[in-house]
């Protein structure tokens, strides 16, 4: 239905309203003799900005970017040559920008605007070999880059990279010197920053017992505290779930053995409190995973035959309760939730990448986006 339509209609049931209503007949009813007020004119509100998931695309030889719209019919919207990213890209969402992180061998980060046309705004190197992870916004003038070839946690301005400093790690490093930091949160109600450490020595890529995140206190940036894990290898990204403001990370430990799991760690004690479910319940190595409720959850798996496989666990119990979907390789590459409980799975699959999109509380599948793309390997929303 159009907007025009819609204000018809909303216009005529406030005058019906207004005609069976003693209440609001007095409302309406305009018999006094003040007509020499005027009366404001309300401020039209303009309508809500278009919600799309930001999905970075590889096939290891080059990269680009598209966007699908959330609302129905989903549309994917690609953006040519200004599109143009890295090959080993990963992506965040800060309103109101879209930073690409360009990671191995380009060590670079792009901003993107959707507001106009996911034009590029900025372009800024990290630092030759640095490897960039991540990049957090905590405000318009201030952003922690993580690096998994440094010692030190980069600060920059996230609009155009000038750098404000950096944040000395080099005491939670293995023998190499860097303690691989990986993924982040910012907490802002404690204002700190979770910071995964993985501890790989270069040389053989092995992970360097013990694992940490360390809290950085975002006020002074100082280190806050240093949190142990109990698992090792923290491989994927920090889930934050509000209800119960606790946080979630997948530790791999090894791969091909299932030796990790999805470990809690409290934001506000900075406390590890242990696995809500192991790899050996998930059945295999955890690849990325959502939390949708306190006893519903789904994780990207790869088992003993490099397969992937999205699987549906209560972590309550820490118990696997169904496989969802399986796919024919290591083809599974990122599940993310939106604010519209919906739950978006990308498939690299070499028959023809897809994205699935399923109602996360009903395990229900709404629709597969079949892709004329290159392979989609990371996501994130833009939501208002
Ligand atoms: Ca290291
Ligand atoms: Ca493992």
């Amino acid at each position: 239905m159009s907007r025009s339509v819609l204000f018809r209609l909303g216009v005529s049931l406030i005058l019906l309203f207004c005609l069976m209503s003693p209440v609001f007949f007095m409302a309406c009813d305009d018999d006094d003799d003040d007509d020499a007020t005027p009366t404001p004119t309300p401020t039209p509100t303009p309508p809500p900005a278009l919600e799309y998931a930001f999905v970075t695309a590889t096939d290891y030889a080059s990269g680009s970017f598209y966007t699908v719209t959330l609302d129905s019919p989903r549309t994917v919207s690609t953006y040519g040559t200004s599109s143009s990213i890295s090959s080993d890209p990963v992506c965040f969402y800060s309103d109101p920008y879209v930073y690409v992180v360009n990671r191995f061998g380009f060590d670079n980060i792009q901003t993107f605007d959707p507001e106009n046309d996911f034009g590029l705004v900025a372009e800024y190197s990290v630092g030759t070999g640095t490897n960039p992870q991540e990049i957090v916004v905590i405000s318009a003038e201030k952003a922690y880059v993580s690096q998994l070839a440094a010692a030190s946690l980069l600060i920059v301005n996230p609009k155009n990279g000038n750098q404000l400093g950096t944040i000395d790690m080099s005491a939670y490093a293995d023998d190499d010197g860097f303690p691989e930091m990986a993924m982040m949160h910012y907490h802002a109600a404690s204002q700190s920053l979770f910071v995964a450490m993985q501890r790989l020595d270069t040389a053989t890529y092995m992970n360097v017992p013990p694992n940490y995140v360390v809290v950085v206190n975002t006020a002074n940036d100082s280190i806050k505290n240093v949190i142990e894990l109990t698992g090792l290898n923290p491989f994927t990204d920090f889930f934050y779930r509000e209800s119960n403001d606790m946080l979630y990370i997948g530790n791999v430990g090894v791969f091909t053995l299932n030796d990790g799991g999805i470990e809690l760690v409290n934001p506000n004690s900075m406390t590890a409190q242990g696995y809500c479910i192991t790899e050996e319940a998930l059945g295999g190595d955890i690849i990325d995973f959502v939390i949708f409720s306190d006893t519903l959850g789904y994780a990207i798996i790869s088992d003993a035959d490099f397969i992937t496989h999205v699987v549906v666990f209560d972590p309550s119990t820490g118990t696997r309760t169904s496989v969802l979907l399986s796919s024919a390789g290591y083809d599974l590459a990122g599940i993310e939730l939106n604010k519209r409980d919906e739950m978006w799975v990308l498939d690299r699959a070499y028959t023809g990448p897809a994205i699935h999109v399923y109602n996360a509380a009903t395990q229900e599948l709404i629709e597969t986006l079949a892709l004329s793309t290159l392979p989609p390997c990371w996501m994130c929303f833009i939501e208002n």
